[in-house]
C-alpha cells in the first residue's frame, strides 16, 4: 500500500503568509492543494474563486484537488484552470447527469471523483465505477471548517474499500474530507483511506507549528 497522501485545505490557509505557506508545503512535498469551491446555493458558503486560485497556482507546481460544492459544476468547471495531474471531485447531488460531468473531467486530464455527502450511500457510485479514479467521502457536511465529524462515517470509509475491492476496482482511491485529526486520521488509515484534506483539526491547529503538524500527519497516516 502506497502512504497516504496530504491535500491541505486552502480555505483553512492563512492568505497573508500565503508564500510562507506554499514553502513549507513544497518543503514537507505534499500532494495536493485542496480548493473548496462553494456558490452558496449546494452549501450555503462562498470560498475560494476561479481568480484566486489562478493566482495561487502561478505561484507552485503542487497539483490541484479541487472540490466543487457547486450545483451543476459541468457548467463551472471551465472557469477553472484545471490541468492534467489535477483531482477534481464534484457532488453526487450536485448535478442530473453525474456521468457525463465525470467524464468532462476525465476530457481535461484530471483524475475524476463523486463526492459523497455523509447520508449518501455507497450504492450510488456502482455504475460509475469505470468512470471514477477516487471517490470522496465527505466526514463532514460540507460547506464549513472546523466542524465535529459525523461518526458512522468512519465505518463508510471501510465499507467503501471492502465495496470498491469486491467489484475489481481496489486501484480507485478513497479521500477523506472533514474533521481530519492526527487520531481520526490514523483511524481512516487503517480503515482504507489514501488521501486526506488536512485542515483545522491537524496541519492547521494552533497547537504546533504548519511543519510540525505535517510531520506528525503524515507518521499517523503513513
Ligand atoms: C468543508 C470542506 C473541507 C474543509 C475541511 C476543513 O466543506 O469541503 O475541505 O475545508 O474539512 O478541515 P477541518 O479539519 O477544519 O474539518
Ligand atoms: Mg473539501
Amino acid at each position: 500500500m502506497d502512504k497516504g497522501k496530504v491535500a491541505p485545505s486552502m480555505m483553512c490557509a492563512d492568505f497573508t503568509r500565503l508564500r510562507e505557506t506554499l514553502d513549507i508545503f513544497e518543503k514537507n512535498k505534499v500532494e495536493y492543494l485542496h480548493i473548496d469551491v462553494m456558490d452558496g446555493h449546494f452549501v450555503p458558503n462562498f470560498t475560494l474563486s476561479d481568480c484566486i486560485m489562478r493566482q495561487v497556482r502561478s505561484l507552485t507546481d503542487i497539483p490541484f484537488d479541487y472540490h466543487f460544492m457547486v450545483e451543476n459544476p459541468q457548467d463551472k468547471l471551465d472557469w477553472f484552470d484545471i490541468r492534467s495531474g489535477d483531482m477534481v471531485s464534484v457532488h453526487f447531488e450536485s448535478t442530473p447527469h453525474i456521468q457525463r460531468c465525470i467524464s468532462k473531467i476525465r476530457e481535461k486530464g484530471a483524475l475524476a471523483g463523486v463526492a459523497l455527502n455523509p447520508a449518501t450511500p455507497l450504492c450510488s457510485i456502482e455504475y460509475l465505477l469505470p468512470d471514477i479514479d477516487f471517490v470522496l467521502i465527505m466526514t463532514v457536511n460540507p460547506g464549513f471548517a472546523g466542524q465535529k465529524i459525523v461518526p458512522q462515517t468512519l465505518q463508510k470509509i471501510k465499507d467503501a474499500r471492502s465495496f470498491l475491492n469486491d467489484r475489481g476496482y481496489g486501484d480507485v482511491q478513497i479521500e477523506t474530507d472533514g474533521s481530519v485529526s492526527f487520531e481520526i486520521g490514523k483511524i481512516m488509515r487503517e480503515n482504507g483511506a489514501d488521501i486526506f484534506v488536512a485542515g483545522t483539526s491537524s496541519i492547521f491547529s494552533k497547537n504546533g507549528t504548519l511543519n510540525d503538524n505535517l510531520i506528525k500527519l503524515r507518521e499517523c497516516i503513513k
